[in-house]
């Protein structure tokens, strides 16, 4: 028998934290239907049919985990360019996602108007980006506010990097939420750089959940690769808001294990064995990992949900490259008010 055998862990903790053996591994085939239309998504740019990519691969655990307890068509994501993962928990799913970067007429983000990235739908509670970074933290915080004016029971989440996090109106946006404990839950996704600029030329205090003192409700730093951490913080926040107690910041620590954007080469900036060491910072292996260790994930099962990622993006693109063009002739519709519309 070999020595791994023996160090087997009997227990992953998911059963206190209110989930079951199924949400486990729904989450971990959520991480894996996200990175592979993450992955097609830059196979479609390189090949020019996408503008830009900008990706969400490390986030994963860190995205679905926070995002788990929110409630469907009730709670409010405004999410960012990373957010690919916690669009389809709200309910994008890849055929939405792919369509909207090809820029189709019929995208629910925008009909073709938004830039990649850009996530949003009216349908699924997710607020439409804007480009300037932050301005999603603005959002979230009017919209915990106005359910808070109308008296209804509703949570925002936002979610943003951490260069994100020095811009002025997320002080702001923070401190206005805790003076009126809001229902609002801040994710900070801290992968230590905002395109080549490292974490110690950011943040003064090297920690952005320590900030949260200073508005008057908690913070926390969780190891953003562990979804299970990570969903611990959220369901905490979030019953909090429900409760009426207000705001928590949520710092996740994780890896970008791509370049920040198509346009850009991480290897100008990041030293090569830095860049060889993210393959260990990869939530996919580690939770798989986990998962195997307990005996929830079988050989047979990864296969399954493999092939059964891979056949859905298949047919997602498919369908999303076939989607009609925008119309030329409504290129200026909702740029201005237009009556009865
Ligand atoms: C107000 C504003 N300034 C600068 C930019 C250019 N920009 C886009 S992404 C980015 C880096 C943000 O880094 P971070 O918040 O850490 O998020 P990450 O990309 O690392 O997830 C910058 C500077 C922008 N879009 N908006
Ligand atoms: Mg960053």
């Amino acid at each position: 028998m070999s020595a791994m055998a023996n160090t087997k862990v009997a227990e992953l903790g998911h059963k206190a934290l209110g989930l079951t053996d199924a949400d486990v591994l729904a989450m971990y085939r959520q991480m894996l239907l996200a990175r592979a239309v993450d992955e097609r998504m830059w196979l479609m740019q390189r090949a020019g049919k996408i503008a830009f990519i900008i990706s969400g691969q490390g986030h994963e655990a860190a995205q679905i985990a926070t995002t788990w307890p929110m409630r469907p068509n009730q709670d409010w994501l405004a999410p960012y360019y990373r957010s690919i993962a916690s669009a389809i928990t709200f309910g994008m799913s890849p055929e939405d996602i792919v369509t909207a970067h090809l820029a189709k007429g019929d995208d629910v983000s925008s009909g073709g108007r938004q830039m990649p990235g850009h996530y949003g739908a009216a349908r699924y509670n997710i607020v439409s980006l804007s480009s300037p970074v932050g301005t999603q933290v603005l959002h979230a915080v009017g919209i915990a506010m106005g359910a808070w004016v109308k008296g209804e029971d509703v949570v925002a989440l936002t979610s943003f990097g951490e260069g994100t996090s020095n811009q002025g109106e997320i002080h702001e946006a923070m401190n206005f939420a805790g003076v009126h404990k809001l229902p609002v839950i801040f994710v900070c996704e801290n992968n230590g750089y905002a395109i080549s600029v490292p974490l110690d030329q950011q943040v003064g205090g090297l920690s952005v959940a320590a900030r949260a003192q200073g508005y008057g409700f908690p913070g926390v730093t969780v190891d953003g690769t562990d979804p299970l951490a990570c969903y611990a913080a959220a369901r905490e926040a979030h019953d909090r808001a429900t409760r009426g107690e207000g705001p928590t910041l949520i710092e996740a620590v994780v890896h970008r294990l791509t370049s920040h954007s198509s346009d850009d080469d991480q290897r100008r900036y990041r030293d090569p064995a830095e860049v060889e060491d993210l393959k260990q910072h990869d939530p996919i292996p580690l939770f798989a990992s986990r998962l195997a260790a307990v005996g929830l994930l079988t050989t047979e099962l990864e296969e399954q949900y493999r092939a059964e990622v891979k056949a859905e993006i298949n047919e997602a693109s498919k369908r999303a490259e076939a989607r009609p063009e925008p119309d030329v002739a409504t290129a200026e519709r909702w740029v201005y008010a237009e009556e009865g519309g």
